[in-house]
């Protein structure tokens, strides 16, 4: 057996330890049920494994090396099509069982925050999310949906209450939502955000079209004038050593519409600097 010259393109780059002595765990939910926009982010997770083969390990920003980490990935959740109930139970039940790990999540659409926060509020009761996107995800329902990428956040808000939701990146949003997020949540620019203490346990969402359209293309419902990359890892690694962070994801990455994988491969790369970065 010659091990240097084998490797396994459908796992995340890393060190696959087992999920029992792992620390950090990579879970894909491939599931685009309520995508109102490009469907087709139930590829991510697959898309983004992919493109981690194109990346080194290590962190110019933290000199941490991926390779070094006690990392799984434990596959992909089944999901059930057409049934966004069903599959967002299995997804809280999922990661209820890595709770003590560092978890990754990897979407699929936005609403799969929501089971996650659900199972880590049983653990954390004082959670607080900050939230990466272009928009607020704030509407109470969208075409008579109350569970959807486009409400998710509503939805979180009703776990956590209010200030509890910090909001960094919107440029997309109604009247309604942006009422509500004034009164309800915490809005910051990138800027203010340094500045900002968050006290205790926190959860991070990515929402992948935070990202101007001329670098991540490839997402569900793309929104012009967003973050360059290097503004974003900037900011990740000013909050290196301010945030108690409990595990992240990343959504809303839409492979059939990916010029050239470009999103899937910033997914990818982004993963890699939040764990560097945050993990426990
Ligand atoms: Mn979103």
């Amino acid at each position: 057996m010659n091990e240097l010259y084998v490797e396994n393109p459908l796992e995340f780059w890393c060190n696959n330890y087992g999920v029992s002595s792992a620390d950090v765990v990579f879970l894909g939910v491939p599931f685009d049920g309520t995508s109102t926009g490009r469907a087709g982010s139930r590829e991510a997770p697959n898309a983004i494994r992919s493109a981690s083969y194109n990346l080194e390990t290590n962190s110019a920003y933290t000199e941490a090396n991926l390779a070094d980490l006690k990392m799984t990935d434990y596959g992909n959740l089944i999901t059930v099509p057409g049934d966004t109930e069903m599959t967002l139970k299995r997804l809280e039940d999922t990661v209820f069982d890595i709770k003590n790990k560092f978890p990754v999540i990897v979407g699929g659409e936005h609403i799969v925050t929501l089971p996650v926060i659900r199972s880590l509020i049983r653990e954390h009761p004082t959670l607080k999310v900050l939230q990466f996107d272009a928009h607020l995800d704030l509407r109470n329902e969208y075409i008579g949906n109350r569970y959807s990428h486009v409400t998710v956040m509503r939805r979180i808000f009703e776990i956590l209450g209010k200030k509890r939701i910090i909001q960094v990146g919107a440029r997309s949003f109604s009247d309604d939502e942006k009422d509500f997020a004034k009164k309800n949540t915490v809005l910051k620019t990138p800027e203010n955000l340094l500045k900002y203490a968050i006290k205790g346990p926190v959860y991070i969402t990515i929402d992948m079209d935070v990202f101007d359209p001329s670098v991540a293309p490839g997402v569900s419902t793309p929104a012009p004038a967003g973050f360059v990359p290097e503004r974003f890892f900037d900011l990740i690694h000013g909050l290196k050593n301010k945030l108690e962070v409990v595990g992240f994801d990343v959504v809303e990455t839409c492979p059939p519409h990916d010029d050239a994988n470009m999103t899937s491969l910033l997914a990818a790369e982004i993963i890699k600097e939040m764990i560097l970065a945050f993990r426990k």
